[in-house]
């Protein structure tokens, strides 16, 4: 039998999506920069101008999914990473938001068999936020880390696992089902 791992080598081929919320974008800028110093130092150029990472920027975190999904459908990215900060308020727009992401993000990765990374964090309080995001640790760093093992376990598994499911649309990075099944 056989182990799989995603590993962090031959990033230089590797093609990925970043969206990122503009709500709370003192956190979500932060995020964003440890998630592109950690592609930098594992061998991806980040930089918007290359062709190894796009950048597309929504309003909050309740739009991330839709732009995600639509992302991984392209067929285009290897993983698609999403960046957003919900922080608690008064009101309980912040569990409708919280969970409209998370159950988004899930299912859009689950839908279209490309690593969608959940990189929203969801706190109560800015300066917790602050400490996920740069103070104590990035997360957005971490974030960056998921995205390259979970591309590389996607492209194992895909050359090596056969299933109706794995056929390759022709030209793309990653197995996609049909967007009108989904
Ligand atoms: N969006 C966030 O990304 N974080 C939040 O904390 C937040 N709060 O608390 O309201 C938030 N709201 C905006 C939301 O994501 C949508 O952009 C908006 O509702 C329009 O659809």
């Amino acid at each position: 039998m056989t182990v799989f791992e995603g590993n962090f080598s031959n990033t230089e081929h590797l093609h990925l999506a970043v969206v990122i919320g503009r709500f709370n974008d003192l956190i979500t800028n932060k995020l964003l920069s440890g998630c592109q110093d950690c592609l930098k130092r594992h061998g991806v150029d980040p930089d918007p101008q290359g062709d190894q990472v796009d950048y597309v920027w929504v309003p909050g975190s309740f739009e991330i999914p839709l732009v995600a999904r639509q992302l991984a459908l392209t067929g285009n990215y290897d993983a698609v990473i999403c960046l957003g900060a919900v922080i608690r308020g008064q009101t309980p727009h912040f569990d409708y938001v919280a969970a409209e992401v998370a159950k988004g993000v899930a299912a859009a990765s689950f839908q279209t068999g490309v690593p969608v990374v959940f990189g929203v964090l969801t706190t109560d309080t800015l300066q917790q936020a602050l400490e996920r995001a740069g103070i104590k640790a990035n997360h957005g760093w971490d974030y960056a880390m998921n995205a390259l093992e979970m591309a590389s376990l996607m492209r194992q598994l895909r050359g090596t696992l056969r299933s109706p499911q794995a056929a390759l649309v022709p030209g793309a990075a990653t197995p996609l089902l049909d967007p009108s099944a989904v």
